[in-house]
């Protein structure tokens, strides 16, 4: 999934549109694109792991 955020401080990064992926793709089937959202997500290697999206 594709997804704009906004800077995230923790992770020195700006303002961006990057990859996640899905920890559980049934998370994305309730997400509609251009939604705005709450994600948390964890490191796997070189991937974004979403954990949760609200
Ligand atoms: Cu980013």
């Amino acid at each position: 999934m594709s997804l704009a955020h906004e800077p995230i401080k923790s992770m020195n990064w700006p303002a961006m549109t990057m990859a996640f992926k899905a920890k559980d793709k049934a998370m994305l089937e309730k997400v509609k694109p251009g939604a705005k959202v709450d994600l948390r997500f964890e490191q796997s290697g070189k991937d974004y792991v979403a954990t949760d999206i609200k």
